[in-house]
């Protein structure tokens, strides 16, 4: 697995943060190594999913990247009739997606769209995965997009949504942000390349707090959404459409 080392040397400007070439280049080793639990939530998502997944349905990973989710849904869903719909907005996301998925054996079939998921159809789902992508969607374009998979999931459907997020009061949020960092230094990046990603991250990853994205989801008509995952200030909900 490449290493990622982007933000390694003292960079005069940090340009806001990309899903390009070179991000795709070493992005599995970038996850991991950001992302507390990463690696344990994509079987435990496949389980949620193969649970609420039903027969003749679309499952859809919304901000697929290379494809960790989908290939995670294909190898659990045992569904009769169920297509996966692989979404993300990145061109070098996409192609290495492809690359990926083609090699990984049998599983259900892969819809792979380059688009941006704010644009597509959602249609005849019965699970939603939004697996650290949200946070990247514009801010005033949340509410519409939440609203669209509500009304595209079958009753009795799913949305899994995994984000980065603030916590409140301040000083719980600074305690876990603080320990975000320990966990990024332990697995090997400097004080610089936290800093330095931080800053690329401005304004481009946009979090909110577990209270705001509940009250959205409820809004929407979700019954429930619950938190059923945290590690430090990262968190996943599962909302549920009666
Ligand atoms: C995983 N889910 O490995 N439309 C489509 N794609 C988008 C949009 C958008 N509007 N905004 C961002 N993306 C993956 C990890 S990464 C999370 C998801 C991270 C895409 C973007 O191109 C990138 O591939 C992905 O969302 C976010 O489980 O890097 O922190």
């Amino acid at each position: 697995m490449a290493q990622d080392n982007l933000y390694a040397s003292q960079k005069n400007i940090v340009a806001p943060f990309e899903f390009d070439e070179a991000v795709v280049a070493v992005f599995p080793d970038m996850i991991e190594r950001s992302v507390p639990g990463y690696t344990l939530l994509l079987p435990l998502i496949g389980q949620i999913a193969s649970r609420y997944a039903q027969p003749h349905s679309r499952c859809y990973d919304l901000g697929c990247s290379l494809g960790a989710v989908t290939l995670a849904l294909r190898q659990q869903i045992q569904q009769p009739g169920c297509r996966i719909t692989a979404v993300d907005n990145s061109p070098a996301m996409i192609e290495k997606c492809r690359e990926i998925i083609g090699r990984s054996g049998p599983g259900l079939p892969v819809d792979l769209v380059e688009a941006d998921i704010c644009q597509i159809p959602i249609r005849n789902a019965s699970v939603v995965v939004l697996n650290f992508t949200f946070q990247f969607v514009p801010p005033a374009q949340r509410d519409e997009l939440i609203q669209r998979i509500y009304d595209g999931l079958r009753p009795g459907g799913t949305l899994i949504l995994s984000e980065k997020v603030i916590f409140e009061p301040p000083e719980l949020d600074a305690l876990l942000v603080t320990l975000h960092h320990d966990f990024k230094r332990a697995n090997g990046y400097s004080d610089l390349e936290i800093s330095q990603k931080r800053t690329a991250l401005e304004n481009v990853l946009v979090s909110e707090t577990v209270p705001q994205h509940q009250a959205r989801l409820r809004q929407a008509g979700f019954t429930s959404a619950d938190l059923w995952f945290q590690a430090f200030n990262f968190v996943s909900l599962l909302a549920v459409k009666e």
